[in-house]
């Protein structure tokens, strides 16, 4: 049996020059050098930035698996990943000034599509450079979403639409500031509709530590609370208020990845519908307005595609049963989830997503194969 060409589309990346505009910074996000020459440490959330902590141990780690790119290759080649689109990890640019927003994202967009055509470029049999057994590389884009106003925002989706390595955007649930159902949004949807960019949608703020019993639990329990579940619900409650503001009524053929299998959507999609069709009203401006006019389950299976990193077989038969086995793509969510104890060759979370797959699919041989590649090479287009 053929081993399937494996893509992953959940890969992160905080690129040199995005390290360095990291480090001349004093307040959340910024990186921190320890005196030792100890690994920089990333100071991301607003609570990894207690004073009651040595600056020393504030954050995380972030080691040279998150900007150097021949470390993402052997990671490719340990877990048998032919090809990976990166994107720049979260907070992206959110945390920008207006002024600088833009200039930073063309920096870090035109950096991320060299670096894949270099490596790509090594990667042709034809060419004289040495072959690293044909590790591919593609990306998705940032968008300058604090630039001054949207026209530059749409400027930068056209833009990237011409850059030859790039197959979509990465973006947060924060929006313009206001949240995915701001109606000043429009003309972004209007141009990823328009341009058919993937837009990558995924979280980072998560819930407020009051959602989990106050800081002091938060805390007590490390990134375990918001990372399992602020992440996804962040996610959850941002597509609602998408669906609910009825962006796709209005935007019909966007295209939208969502992170970590959608969250919790393909769970309560039902539950999300059963509200919808029970609540009499939906104001806007003072107004009565209509609901959406189309259901979730329609727009789970025409606008919205799904990773495959949810680490378990009923989360992964969830986001099947909501999307099919053509909207799913392979994921590992690299350099995030290493092992402890940094020896392991094969991640323990790679392992688990791979099995998750190879359980839920354990008869259809064909649907993995759409799963771990083919999925991510037709809908993405990697040639
Ligand atoms: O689980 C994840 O996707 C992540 C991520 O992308 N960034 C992060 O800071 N932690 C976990």
């Amino acid at each position: 049996m053929t081993r399937p060409f494996v893509v992953d589309i959940h890969t992160h990346v905080y690129p040199p020059s995005y390290m360095e505009m990291l480090r001349a910074r004093k307040t959340v996000p910024y990186i921190h050098d320890p005196k030792d020459n100890g690994t920089p440490r990333l100071i991301i959330l607003s609570s990894d930035d207690d004073p009651a902590i040595p600056i020393d141990e504030r954050g995380r780690p972030v080691d040279s698996s998150y900007s150097d790119t021949n470390v993402k290759l052997d990671f490719m080649q340990n877990h048998g990943i032919n090809c990976s689109v990166i994107s720049l990890a979260n907070p992206w640019l959110d945390f920008l000034s207006p002024e600088e927003a833009h200039t930073w994202a063309k920096r870090i967009n035109d950096d991320l599509n060299s670096t894949c055509m270099n490596i790509n470029q090594d990667a042709d049999p034809d060419s004289k450079l040495p072959l690293r057994e044909k590790r591919t590389l593609f990306a998705f884009g940032a968008l300058p979403l604090s630039a001054p106003t949207p026209d530059i925002i749409v400027e930068e989706i056209y833009r990237l639409s011409s850059l030859s390595h790039i197959r979509g955007v990465i973006m947060g649930t924060s929006g313009l500031g206001s949240g995915l159902d701001d109606p000043k949004l429009d003309p972004v949807w209007e141009a990823l509709e328009k341009s058919q960019q993937l837009l990558f949608l995924h979280p980072h703020y998560g819930l407020p530590d009051e959602a989990f019993g106050g800081p002091e639990t938060t805390a007590r329990y490390g990134h375990v609370l918001p990372l399992a579940l602020g992440f996804p619900l962040e996610t959850t409650i941002a597509v609602t208020r998408m669906l609910l503001s009825r962006v796709f009524d209005r935007f019909p053929r966007l295209r939208i990845l969502l992170a970590h299998s959608g969250g919790t959507i393909p769970f309560l999609a039902g539950r999300i519908e059963s509200c919808i069709a029970h609540e009499r009203k939906f104001k806007e401006n003072g107004g009565d307005v209509p609901g959406p006019q189309r259901s979730i389950w329609e727009v789970l299976k025409t606008n919205i595609y799904l990773d495959a990193v949810v680490y378990g077989k009923a989360g992964l038969q969830a986001a099947i049963s909501a999307g099919s086995t053509d909207r799913l793509l392979f994921g590992t969510d690299h350099p995030f989830f290493p092992p402890l104890d940094g020896q392991d060759e094969k991640w323990l979370s790679v392992i688990t997503n791979y099995t998750a797959i190879d359980e839920a699919l354990k008869e259809d041989q064909a649907s993995v194969a759409a799963m771990l590649g083919e999925n991510a090479v037709r809908i993405l287009d990697l040639k």
